[in-house]
């Protein structure tokens, strides 16, 4: 091995071997040179109630995009946001895009954004997929396969 990669094999190492941090697991590499919609999911629900689509947007671009909207033939979503007021006050509310910066991956989790999914066409199960489309400002329209779990998939 060249004595370089060693001295980068070790400055490695000394970045994520020790401290609080060692436990998380690294951040997966940004596609490169495109924006894509990464581990996406909804969470089973039945007819009558409500869901929400989890996912995260990859943008491996130099440039800034603006998810605006995600569509489903599955139920009415749009996007929401958590927020906290006071110590014990919780609540979501619509937010009307969510800004992509370069470089930069953002995630919609439970507990945070997350794509609401009201008056569902029918019962999601586990097992079930659903296509979304997501629309951005910058980027080509993207449809996907999302498919539906009763809860949060293990991190990858
Ligand atoms: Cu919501």
């Amino acid at each position: 091995m060249p004595i370089r990669s060693v001295v980068l094999l070790c400055i490695g190492l000394f970045l994520s071997g020790c401290g609080a941090e060692s436990t998380a697991p690294a951040e997966p590499p940004l596609p490169a040179n495109r924006l894509t919609i990464e581990q996406a999911w909804a969470r089973m629900a039945p007819a009558t109630g409500t869901s929400a689509l989890y996912f995260q947007v990859a943008n491996g671009t130099q440039a800034e995009d603006t998810l605006r909207a995600v569509r489903t033939p599955a139920g009415a979503a749009s996007l929401h946001e958590t927020y906290t007021a006071g110590d014990s006050l919780m609540g979501m509310r619509a937010i009307d895009h969510v800004a992509v910066p370069p470089r930069t991956r953002i995630a919609f989790a439970p507990g945070g954004r997350h794509v609401m999914l009201k008056a569902l066409a029918q019962p999601l199960q586990p097992g079930d997929t659903l296509v979304a489309t997501f629309v951005f400002a910058q980027s080509d329209t993207q449809r996907v396969q999302v498919p539906v779990r009763q809860s949060a998939p293990p991190a990858p």
